[in-house]
C-alpha cells in the first residue's frame, strides 16, 4: 500500500472510530472518570502508534491468500483493538507526564491538560484506568496465543525497563546538569522508541509475521522512534506553542538535556535524517517493501508538530 495523506487519514479515522467504540461511554459510572479518560484520549493526537499497528498488520496477507485457492485460509485477527490499546497506554503516559509531580504542564494536544480540566486525583485515576483498559482490550479481543504475545510486547515496552524506566531517568537527568549523550540515548530509546517499536511489532504479531519480518519491524521501530524523538527535541527548540499544541521551549527553559542541547541543532537534524533512513532500509525488507510505512517515515521526518 503506497503512502498518501488520504490513506493516512483513513487509518486515523479507523483509530478514532475504535476509540469511540471500544472504551466505556462517558456516562458510565463513575461518569467523571470515564469523561476524563475520553477527554484526554479524544483530544486529537497524531495517532502515530495505532496507525503503525494497523499498517504493520496489513503487510501480512491472510495465510493461503496468495497463489492458488487455499484449503482453509485463516483470516488474521482485527488489529483495531490492539491499536486502541497502545493509544490508551500512550495517553496514560501523557496524562501522568503532565501532572504537577512530573512535568507540570498546562497544555496538551492543544487543550488544558487533564489535571487542569478536571483535578489532579481524577487525572491520575484516568491515566491508571487507561493503562488497565489497554490490557483488558488485548485480553478480550484475541485468541489466547496472540493475546499472550501482545500483552507481553506492550507490557514490556510500557514497563519499568522501557517507558517508565526512561521517564524515571528523564526526571533524574533534570536534576543533573551533566547528562551525557549515552544517558540521553537511554532515556529516548526507552521513553519514546520502545512504544513506537512495540506498535510495529504488535502489528506484525497480529499479521502472524515470520521471525525475520518481526526482527525488521523491531529494528525499524527503534530507528523510527529515535528519529521521532530527535525531531520532537528540534521542534521544542524551534516551533511555536500554537502549532505544537503543547508548551514549546519548555525543555530548554527547564535546562533539560535534549539532542539539540547536547549535539546542537545541525547535528541533531543530521542524526534525525540518519535514523529515518535506517528505519526506511528496514521497512524495505518487509513484504512488498512496505511503501506506506516508508512514506510515513518520510512524513514524520518532515513533520511540523
Ligand atoms: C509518565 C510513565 C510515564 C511516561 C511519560 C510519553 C512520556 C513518558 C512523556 C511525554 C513527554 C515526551 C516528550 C515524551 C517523548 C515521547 C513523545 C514525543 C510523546 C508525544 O507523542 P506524540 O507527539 O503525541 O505522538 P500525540 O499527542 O500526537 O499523540
Amino acid at each position: 500500500m503506497e503512502f498518501s495523506s488520504t490513506r493516512l487519514s483513513a487509518y486515523v479515522a479507523r483509530v478514532e472510530h475504535g476509540l469511540e467504540q471500544l472504551l466505556p461511554a462517558a456516562g458510565t459510572r463513575p461518569a467523571r472518570l470515564h469523561t476524563a479518560m475520553r477527554y484526554s484520549l479524544q483530544a486529537g493526537g497524531k495517532r502515530l502508534r495505532p496507525v503503525l499497528v494497523l499498517a504493520a498488520a496489513e503487510l501480512f496477507p491472510p495465510t493461503g491468500s496468495t497463489g492458488s485457492p487455499p484449503a482453509s485460509p485463516k483470516a488474521p485477527p482485527d488489529p483495531l483493538p490492539a491499536a486502541v490499546a497502545i493509544e490508551c497506554v500512550h495517553t496514560y503516559s501523557l496524562i501522568h507526564d503532565d501532572l504537577p509531580c512530573m512535568d507540570n504542564d498546562d497544555l496538551r494536544r492543544g487543550r488544558p491538560t487533564a489535571h487542569k480540566a478536571f483535578d489532579e486525583a481524577t487525572a491520575l485515576l484516568a491515566g491508571d484506568a487507561l493503562l488497565t483498559q489497554a490490557f483488558l482490550l488485548l485480553a478480550l479481543n484475541y485468541e489466547p496465543a496472540t493475546s499472550r504475545s501482545l500483552v507481553g510486547e506492550l507490557a514490556a515496552a510500557a514497563g519499568s525497563e522501557h517507558l517508565i524506566g526512561g521517564q524515571m531517568e528523564d526526571l533524574l537527568a533534570e536534576k543533573n546538569a551533566g547528562t551525557t549523550a549515552a544517558e540521553l540515548d537511554f532515556i529516548h530509546h526507552n521513553k519514546t522508541a520502545a512504544m513506537i517499536q512495540a506498535a510495529l511489532v504488535m502489528g506484525g504479531l497480529i499479521g502472524r509475521a515470520e521471525p525475520a519480518a518481526l526482527q525488521s519491524l523491531r529494528q525499524a521501530g527503534r530507528h523510527l522512534g529515535l528519529a521521532f524523538q530527535i525531531i520532537d527535541d528540534i521542534l521544542d527548540a524551534t516551533a511555536d506553542t500554537a502549532v505544537l499544541g503543547k508548551t514549546a521551549g519548555k525543555d530548554a527553559k527547564a535546562g533539560k538535556a535534549t539532542f539539540v542541547k547536547i549535539h546542537g541543532l545541525e547535528a541533531a537534524q543530521r542524526m534525525a535524517d540518519e535514523e529515518s533512513n535506517a528505519a526506511i532500509l528496514e521497512f524495505r525488507k518487509l513484504p512488498g517493501g512496505a511503501p506506506f510505512l516508508v512514506g510515513l517515515t518520510e512524513e514524520m521526518a518532515a513533520r511540523k508538530r
